[in-house]
């Protein structure tokens, strides 16, 4: 086994395209021979943490759990990949805290305006219509990371463009 395992932690806004982007990160990464585990809302909130919403509260849980997890992955050498919109500072850096020096911060940046005139699952137009209520971006605070290890800006970029980006600077940090 010669890769060094990290987690690579992806924030960004609902439909911001963390998910897209990790699921294309890790073919990626398979087909060099790499082991990955993939961590999002689709294996998370619907299983460990199906009991948790989107308080304050509950958002914070969600995470110190997720990081825990991930951190299991990190110490049988997986290189983890958690796509969460991890919304305030203090969510992210108690995931931080908890994974260590291998936590490597991601912000997907693409505006709130893009995300909203996607809205590919319908959900911004039931935020704004009050239907669920602490969205974040619309009802509940996103606060942007200042200084993610990587930065991608998704506006006017295709997929494929912006997966390169992200596995460019992944790969020199998972060679060992
Ligand atoms: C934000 C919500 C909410 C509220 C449901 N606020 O685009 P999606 O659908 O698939 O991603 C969003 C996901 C966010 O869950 P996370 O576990 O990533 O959030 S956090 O890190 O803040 O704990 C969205 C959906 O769940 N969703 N209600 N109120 N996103």
């Amino acid at each position: 086994l010669n890769q060094k395992a990290k987690v690579f932690w992806l924030t960004g806004l609902s439909g911001s395209g963390k998910t897209t982007l990790a699921i294309q990160l890790e073919r990626q990464l398979h087909e060099l021979g790499y082991f990955t585990q993939l961590l999002d809302g689709d294996n998370i909130r619907s299983g460990l943490n199906a009991n948790l919403g989107f308080s304050d509260e509950d958002r914070t849980e969600n995470i110190r759990r997720i990081a825990e997890v991930s951190k299991l992955f990190l110490n049988c050498g997986v290189i983890t990949i958690a796509c969460f919109v991890s919304p305030t500072k203090a969510i992210r850096s108690q995931a931080q805290q908890i994974i260590g020096d291998d936590f490597v911060e991601v912000f997907v940046d693409t505006p709130l305006s893009v995300c909203e005139e996607r809205d590919v699952k319908g959900l911004y137009k039931k935020a704004r219509a009050g239907e669920i209520k602490d969205f974040t971006g619309i009802s509940a605070p996103f606060e942007a990371p200042e200084s993610a290890e990587i930065h991608l800006h998704t506006e006017n970029k295709s997929v494929k463009e912006s997966v390169k980006e992200l596995l460019d600077a992944v790969l020199p940090m998972i060679n060992a």
